[in-house]
């Protein structure tokens, strides 16, 4: 795969092309925001452009959606004349829809670690919607482009940085912030649905989370385990714990938090962690094949076991722990 360069990227944007667009898979504000920010900036220049995820949304995030929305479930992607992923790590954060990584003709990124799977990689961006931002100012499309864009670009930024809380926030994020404050976008009513509304079940879920997280190496890791028979015990969904990762990273004295989902059908964990302090989780995800920021990263753990998945998955991240401690 070549890389290209920001010049390169531009040149390849604006030539007119039925355009599908790829978020990763369980969806964020980020993956969204770039991807529908994306898809206004292709139809400006004059392509037809359409979204889709292999995982179905949150439905707290349709205000990024809407009103196109994201195209039915695919069998194939015949007939589109080029395809875009978008804040998509390695060919496996398209889920289902990894069958398609070798179609994709054009790849955006910003994840540290990744598979360098990138046509186009910008490290230590805090967003890829920061990316899509600069793509329209660069080619001085801000001023035609409609509200939703901004609205876009800010739900990927503010989600990518926890609300600007988290560490990777820097000035560049904040300068386009305000611009895009300055845009007009009611900013407050985007953050306020992305980070402090919660459905029953999101407050079932961090109910559960107090109940079964389990505090090791003198509570400096802590790992929450949902098992199948937990979401049923707790009636939760996937939707509802696609966060929960975070209430785990609340506990004070914690170093690294991680969560590990059970799929489905049973045969595997997905893992996600958080780190509190300089320890690179991305480093450690990597070690059984995952990914990530180093201060947020995950992975999938093909095993059906909870016990010995649990074990597997502590061994990885108290090796973090205690090397950050030597
Ligand atoms: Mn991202």
């Amino acid at each position: 795969m070549t890389r290209l360069n920001f010049k390169e990227l531009l040149k390849e944007l604006r030539l007119k092309k039925d355009t599908l667009i790829f978020c990763h898979k369980n969806p964020d504000p980020d993956t969204l925001g770039s991807a529908f920010a994306l898809k206004c900036v292709l139809e400006l220049l004059g392509s037809k452009a359409c979204v889709c995820c292999a995982d179905k949304p949150n439905p707290k995030f349709d205000f990024i959606s809407s009103p196109s929305g994201l195209v039915a479930p695919l069998e194939s992607v015949d007939g589109y004349e080029r395809l875009i992923a978008i804040d998509v790590g390695s060919a496996s954060q398209l889920g289902a829809y990894s069958i398609f990584a070798d179609k994709i003709n054009l790849t955006i990124d910003h994840h540290e670690n990744s598979s360098r799977f990138s046509d186009y990689y910008e490290d230590f961006t805090p967003a890829c919607a920061m990316i899509v931002y600069q793509i329209a100012k660069k080619l001085k499309l801000l001023k035609r482009l409609p509200r939703h864009f901004f609205e876009c670009v800010y739900a990927g930024l503010s989600g990518d940085t926890g609300c600007f809380k988290y560490s990777n926030t820097n000035p560049s994020a904040l300068i386009m912030a305000s611009e895009l404050v300055v845009s007009g976008i009611d900013f407050a009513d985007i953050n306020y649905r992305i980070f402090d509304s919660k459905s029953q079940g999101e407050i079932s879920a961090i109910r559960m989370a107090y109940e079964n997280v389990v505090m090791l190496c003198d509570g400096a890791l802590a790992i929450l385990m949902v098992t199948n028979d937990t979401k049923a015990t707790y009636g939760i969904t996937d939707d509802d714990i696609g966060d929960i990762v975070n209430t785990v990273r609340q506990i004070q004295g914690v170093l690294i938090a991680v969560t590990m989902k059970q799929s489905q059908e049973g045969d595997r964990f997905s893992i996600s962690s958080r780190a509190n302090a300089e320890i690179d989780v991305s480093a450690l995800c990597a070690t059984i094949g995952g990914g990530g920021h180093p201060r947020a990263a995950g992975a999938t753990l093909m095993e059906g076991d909870p016990e010995s998945a649990f074990e597997k998955i502590r061994t990885v991240f108290e090796r973090g722990i205690n090397e950050y401690r030597h």
